[in-house]
C-alpha cells in the first residue's frame, strides 16, 4: 500500500488544434462534470484545481508544408510547459486534462524542466512519432514525441512555434503500451532510436502483470525515478471509450487499464498524468458518457484506488458499546 497520499495539481488544458476535429477542448469541463477532482479528493489525496489555461489561436498561423496550425499549437505549448512546471516542482502530482494529445509536448517539457530523471511511459494506439516531414495528415497530435526525443533530432525539422522548445528526454527513457496502428516512419524511427514498445501484440503474449514488470523494469531498474505516464484514451478498445478522434479495434479493456494504473500507482512514483483526446463531440450521447465515465474510472486507480478495497485514513470500525 502507498505510503503518505500525495498531493496533486490539476490543470485544464481545452485544447483541439493539434488535430482537425473539434471537441476536445471541452475535455476537461466533461472530466470535471463527472467529478474527477472529486474522486481523487475522495482517495484521500490533497488536491489543488488550478483551473483551466486560456488559449488562443494564433492569427495568419499559415501551415508549414503540410503541418496544421503550428504558431497555434507551439505557442499553447509553451504556457502547457510553464504550468507543468510550476505543479511539479512544488512537488505535487500534476495531472493534465486534455484536449488533444498534442499538449504531452509542453507537458513532458515542463515536467523536464523540474524533474530531469523523469522517463515516460506513453499509452496509445497509436505512436505519435511522426516528425513535421513524415506526417501523412499533417495533425501535430501524431507527432509529440518528435520534438521530445533527443535522438530524433536528426530526422526532423523545426516548426515556427516552437523556438521554445528543447528535447528532454532519451529514447530509452521511453517505453509505449497499446500501440496497434503505427505508420511506417515511426516503425523505422522506434527500431533506429532504440525507442522500446509493449504493442497489443506483446500484451497479448506477456499478459498484463509479466508486461508491467518488464515496462517498469525496462524504463528504470533501479526504481527510483519519477514516472510521467501519457494516457491517450484511444489506447483503450472502442467499446469502452469510442468519443474520441481516431478510435481503433482490438484496444486495451477497461480491466487491463485498471491493472496498469494500479501497478503505476503502487510504484509511488507517478509525477504527471496526462489525460487525452477525450471528444465529447463524437459519437452519441451514450458513447460520450460511457467514454468519460471509463476515462475519470481509470483515472481514480492512477491515484489510489484499489479493486481489493480501500480505507480511508479517518475510517471508524463500528465497534458493540
Ligand atoms: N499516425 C497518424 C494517425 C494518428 C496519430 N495519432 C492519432 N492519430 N490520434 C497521424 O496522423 O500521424
Ligand atoms: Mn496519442
Ligand atoms: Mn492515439
Amino acid at each position: 500500500a502507498p505510503s503518505k497520499p500525495p498531493s496533486v495539481g490539476v490543470v485544464g488544458i481545452p485544447f483541439s488544434k493539434g488535430q482537425p476535429r473539434g471537441g476536445t477542448e471541452h475535455g476537461p469541463a466533461l472530466l470535471r462534470d463527472y467529478g474527477i477532482v472529486e474522486r481523487i479528493q475522495d482517495l484521500g489525496n490533497k488536491v489543488t484545481d488550478y483551473g483551466d489555461l486560456t488559449l488562443d489561436a494564433v492569427e495568419d498561423d499559415k501551415p508549414w508544408n503540410k503541418v496544421k496550425n503550428p504558431r497555434t499549437v507551439g505557442q499553447a505549448n509553451r504556457k502547457v510547459s510553464e504550468c507543468v512546471s510550476k505543479i511539479t516542482r512544488d512537488r505535487q502530482i500534476a495531472l493534465t486534462l486534455g484536449g488533444d494529445h498534442s499538449i504531452a509536448i509542453g507537458s513532458i517539457h515542463g515536467h523536464a524542466q523540474s524533474c530531469p530523471d523523469l522517463v515516460v511511459v506513453w499509452i496509445d494506439a497509436h505512436a505519435d512519432l511522426n516528425t513535421p516531414l513524415s506526417s501523412d495528415s499533417g495533425n501535430i497530435h501524431g507527432m509529440p514525441l518528435s520534438f521530445i526525443v533527443k535522438e530524433m533530432a536528426p530526422y526532423t525539422a523545426r516548426l515556427p512555434g516552437f523556438e521554445w522548445c528543447q528535447p528532454c528526454i532519451s529514447a530509452r527513457d521511453l517505453i509505449y503500451i497499446g500501440l496497434r496502428d503505427v505508420d511506417e516512419a515511426e516503425r523505422a524511427y522506434m527500431t533506429e532510436c532504440g525507442i522500446a514498445s509493449y504493442s497489443m501484440q506483446e500484451v497479448d503474449k506477456y499478459g498484463l502483470p509479466d508486461m508491467m514488470e518488464r515496462v517498469l523494469k525496462t524504463v528504470d531498474p533501479t526504481g527510483k525515478r519519477p514516472i510521467h505516464l501519457s494516457f491517450d484514451v484511444d489506447a483503450m478498445d472502442p467499446e469502452y471509450s469510442p468519443s474520441t478522434g481516431t478510435p481503433v479495434h482490438g484496444g486495451l479493456t477497461r480491466r487491463e487499464m485498471y491493472y496498469i494504473a494500479e501497478e503505476i500507482a503502487g510504484t509511488g512514483r507517478l509525477s504527471c498524468l496526462d489525460v487525452v483526446e477525450v471528444n465529447p463531440s463524437l459519437g452519441t450521447e451514450a458513447d460520450r458518457k460511457k467514454t468519460v465515465r471509463t476515462t475519470v474510472d481509470v483515472v481514480s486507480h492512477f491515484f489510489g484506488k484499489r479493486r481489493e478495497g480501500n480505507v480511508s485514513a479517518d475510517f471508524k470500525m463500528p465497534l458493540p458499546q
